[in-house]
């Protein structure tokens, strides 16, 4: 059984309780626009990033739909030739310096199939469709004046098409991600082991932008980058061809496909809008869905694990991505993860945002990077999810939860879950975009 995905709550102006941070949160998006964009933060990410424009439009969607449009527009106008949608969309005002790996590194000029504009070669989690189908509920009679979905429908469906074939490294049919920065969780626990394979490039050879803005307890170490840097530049001295030789790093993830499975749920619903057959989309759903629990899910654990390609094996790095199947429309298992979810390692009563990494394991970081802090994405996909699945009163206190979190310690980057301090950047677009979402569900 398949349910339609509920990802657009009804337009409402937000409760008076809430008007400040309404405010605050339209001022970090305004702050944050370029010309036809958002960047995730002024400092710290100044260009487009592909799954940030995905939660960015969901929230711009009840400012102005037309914004909301154009941002996921202006991501897939970067889209290759191939349909992938790089996880960066360089902009080309900002000095070249700004951000470490810049366009000199990903020399996407030189790929055959990229666009005019300089990008990233790597993808993120394809939240796109979803977004899009939020955007379009928001306001259709202007996204059918602006021919919105007729134009995004084709890109989106290739974007999906080039993960379920060219990303299908593990041959079961779910799509595979080839580089940390494609889940994005960076500096995921579960990555430790996959990358202590991968020989890292010297230390000498890169100067980091990062730890300019941001502290470097709270962020991935040089370690880390070298090896970042090594599975990047492999991947693009192949001229980013697709295939299990190049790939060292090749992981089937339980987020990564748990949106390719939402996502192709809202294809259907889109397809149907503009006339299309949804039935493919559907059955593309189910099959994957099926993949999912055969190949990613514990039943022993009540848990999805990532599965790394190259040794056959799970995972078993208990992270929030293994969580994240609750987006699925019709998911066999929602319960266990809700049982999960109320358990030890993630706290769902008390911890706010939903920490990253089980917080019972000896070495969860709660201020470090994807190794322990909550981010408000992952949350607001839980707290998604748990609509989805009709568990109305966990989904409305995680909501009161997280605006009480975000109006405590601003538009932060990540959370402490347990204290709710605030960590990384300030002034974060999608924390923002998903506060104003959340506000007109309460
Ligand atoms: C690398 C922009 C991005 C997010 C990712 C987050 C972080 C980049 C970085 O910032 O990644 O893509 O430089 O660390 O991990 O999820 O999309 O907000």
């Amino acid at each position: 059984m398949t349910l339609a995905p509920t990802v657009e709550p009804p337009a409402r102006a937000p409760a008076a309780d809430h008007h400040d941070l309404d405010r605050a949160a339209r001022r970090v998006l305004v702050t944050n626009w370029r010309l036809g964009a958002t960047v995730p933060a002024r400092h710290l990410y100044p260009h487009q990033w592909s799954w940030d424009s995905a939660f960015i439009a969901i929230g711009l969607r009840h400012l102005s739909s037309v914004r909301a449009q154009r941002e996921l527009e202006s991501l897939f106008g970067a889209q290759w030739r191939d349909g992938r949608v790089p996880h960066i969309v360089f902009d080309p005002q900002v000095p070249v310096d700004a951000y470490f790996p810049g366009p000199a590194f990903w020399r996407s000029g030189a790929a055959p199939g990229a666009p005019a504009v300089p990008t990233s070669g790597i993808v993120q989690p394809p939240a796109h469709a979803l977004a899009a189908w939020a955007t379009y509920r928001a306001d259709p009679a202007v996204a059918h004046a602006r021919g919105f979905l007729p134009r995004l429908y084709p890109r989106l469906a290739r974007w999906h098409r080039y993960l379920l074939d060219r990303r299908d490294l593990g041959g079961a049919g779910l799509a595979s991600i080839v580089h940390p920065w494609e889940s994005g969780m960076d500096n995921s626990p579960a990555w430790d082991s996959p990358l202590s394979r991968i020989t890292p490039v010297p230390p000498d050879s890169f100067t980091r932008r990062d730890l300019a803005h941001a502290a470097a307890a709270e962020r991935p170490t040089d370690l880390d980058y070298g090896r970042y840097l090594r599975l990047a530049a492999d991947y693009r001295d192949a001229g980013y061809a697709d295939s299990p030789d190049v790939h060292a790093f090749a992981i089937e993830d339980p987020l990564y496909n748990a949106l390719l499975i939402a996502g192709e749920h809202a294809l259907a619903d889109i397809a149907a809008a503009i006339g299309r057959d949804p039935a493919p989309h559907r059955a593309t759903a189910d099959r994957l869905t099926a993949a999912l629990m055969s190949r990613l899910y514990d039943p022993a654990a009540g848990m999805f694990f990532p599965r790394d390609v190259h040794t056959g094996r799970l995972v078993r790095s208990w992270t929030i991505a293994g969580l994240m199947p609750m987006v699925v429309p019709g998911l066999p298992v929602a319960r266990e993860l809700v049982a999960t979810a109320l358990g030890g390692r993630f706290r769902l009563r008390e911890a706010c945002p939903l920490p990253s990494y089980d917080l019972a394991a000896p070495d969860h970081q709660a201020g470090r990077y994807w190794r322990g802090p909550g981010w408000v994405n992952t949350s607001w996909l839980f707290w998604h999810g748990l609509r989805l699945h009709g568990e109305t009163a966990l989904a409305d206190d995680l909501r009161d939860r997280l605006l009480r979190r975000v109006r405590e310690a601003g538009f932060r980057e990540y959370f402490d879950p347990l204290t709710g301090a605030g960590h990384g950047t300030d002034g974060f677009s999608w924390t923002a975009a998903l506060a104003l979402d959340l506000i007109r569900a309460a």
